[in-house]
């Protein structure tokens, strides 16, 4: 009897494995729960050898880069946040678009003097950026509800990721500077793509041919 190591892919619920569901269709991958309503964190698919695991988006590098998980897909904002030891990105999805945007109140001037205070979840991209424009920051660290803290006087801007930008309207904030955009990537762990290698390029074919369709 022959046994087949599993492949397993991380994943995070909703719009990633919302937007992830039909490629792996493509790539006739049909999970057999419902993460919105199961509580398993390990689903089995048609394809026994093939295991799909339902983590924290933030958390989907980490799993994949200690081997946990062997393949996965993460937001490129959430990649930026990360070293990338041990990881493959081979393919973006082109799913779960937004972009990464510096935001304050309507007017805000960010070319002025002085230390601006940007509060974020995405300190390193956050850095990066102003660093790049040569402005001087001090970076305030949120896990989340950036948009209070212009509001609140917490800081002057924020960086945070904005889709239709109702969020920000909705808090009286305006989009200033556009940082990047960001989709979510095929991450793989370089292990999984030596050991693995052919059921993980077959992967990758599938998932790239149903991308370009
Ligand atoms: O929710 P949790 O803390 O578990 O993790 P998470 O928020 O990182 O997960 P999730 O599922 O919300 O996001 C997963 C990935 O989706 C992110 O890493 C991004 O790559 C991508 N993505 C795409 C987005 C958005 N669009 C998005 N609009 N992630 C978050 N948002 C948030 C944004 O932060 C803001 O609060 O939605 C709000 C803005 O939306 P609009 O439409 O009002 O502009
Ligand atoms: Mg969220």
């Amino acid at each position: 009897m022959s046994v087949t190591v599993p492949l397993t892919i991380a994943l995070s619920k909703g719009r990633i494995f919302e937007q992830t569901l039909p490629l792996l269709a493509a790539a006739q991958i049909h999970p057999l729960d419902d993460p919105e309503t199961s509580r398993k964190l390990i689903l089995d698919t048609n394809q026994p050898e093939i295991k799909l695991v339902i983590i924290r988006a933030s958390d989907v590098p980490t799993y994949v880069q200690y081997g946990a998980a062997d393949l996965g897909v993460a937001g490129k904002d959430v990649l930026l946040e990360q070293d990338g030891e041990g990881l493959y990105e081979p393919l973006d999805l082109g799913i779960a678009r937004c972009r990464m945007m510096v935001a304050g109140k309507p007017g805000m001037s960010l070319q002025r003097t002085g230390r601006l205070k940007v509060a974020t979840k995405y300190v390193r991209s956050a850095e990066r950026y102003f660093a790049a424009q040569g402005q001087q920051v001090e970076i305030i660290k949120l896990y989340g509800s950036m948009e209070l803290a212009p509001l609140v006087g917490l800081a002057d801007v924020i960086v945070d990721l904005v889709e239709s930008g109702n969020t920000l309207k909705a808090n009286g904030l305006v989009p200033l500077e556009q940082i990047q955009d960001i989709s979510s990537r095929l991450i793989v762990n370089k292990a999984a793509w030596k050991m693995k290698h052919t059921r993980v390029m077959a992967l990758i074919a599938a998932l790239r041919t149903a991308i370009e369709s």
